[in-house]
């Protein structure tokens, strides 16, 4: 699902279904799309696809919240996660200008990591991770490890579950996200290695910036990293 206003995207969703529940999760999109805090969409698009290969079997990363009380602090951490990755300084600079820029960006940008190039073909539709969902029997176990820590809601639940697949994807060697909510002040960074690093107070309350950068090994073939997460159907399970 994907709802805008004009040329502002307001909300968005993306799940794998049975197909005896498509009707109860379309209409609870929708019904996130109409109620959305941002207000009501002009244009909502509900698309149903009937997947044509099976899904690949990825595992949910680690979850870990940081101890961050400002923005200031946040992009020290981001910076120290991500040179861990191998990612340059160059490209560091880069991402946090983007995801820091007041201007949001639609889907996520790849980015690669030595050079800072943006190497999305699209940058203003960006990269729009699709076709992943969570393994029923993974479901609730996710909901109660979460529950434990405190953090039982949807959207860290799908963050978590797009976090993984992105992870996963051959040639991508980290996340940052910061969420262009300007109420949802927590973001993360990513990676197969590092897990899912939670980063609270990564913005201001009430700043407009946000957005994703994936950072890709230098020299991948972009074509085939860009299938991998909009087309690929993958399920995520949590590790017992
Ligand atoms: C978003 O959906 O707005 C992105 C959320 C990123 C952080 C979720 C979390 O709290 O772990």
């Amino acid at each position: 699902m994907r709802a805008s206003s004009g040329r502002a995207h307001v909300s968005g969703a993306e799940t794998l279904t049975k197909e005896e529940d498509i009707i109860t999760v379309a209409s609870s999109f929708l019904l996130r799309a109409l109620c959305h805090k941002k207000g009501a969409p002009s244009e909502i698009v509900l698309t149903v696809e009937k997947l044509k290969e099976g899904p690949s079997p990825v595992t949910l990363l680690p979850v870990k919240t940081l101890d961050c009380t400002s923005p200031g602090r946040a992009k020290i951490i981001i910076k120290e996660l991500l040179k861990k990755e191998g990612v340059s300084e160059t490209s560091i600079k880069k991402a946090l200008s983007l995801v820091y820029s007041s201007k949001t960006m639609r889907g996520a940008s790849l980015m690669d990591m030595k050079t800072g190039r943006r190497l999305e073909p699209d940058r203003s539709r960006g990269i729009r991770v699709s076709r992943l969902g969570i393994e029923e029997t993974s479901e609730e176990r996710l909901s109660e490890m979460l529950e434990k820590l405190g953090i039982n809601t949807t959207r860290v639940k799908e963050a978590l579950i797009l976090a993984s697949k992105v992870a996963s994807c051959p040639g991508i060697v980290a996340e940052l996200c910061i969420s262009d909510d300007p109420d949802y002040t927590t973001g993360y960074v990513a990676s197969k290695r590092l897990g899912y690093q939670r980063i609270p107070n990564i913005k201001k309350r009430g700043s407009l910036s946000g957005g994703r950068v994936f950072f890709v090994k230098t020299g991948s073939d972009i074509g085939r990293i860009i299938r991998y997460l909009e087309k690929k159907p993958v399920v995520v399970s949590v590790e017992r």
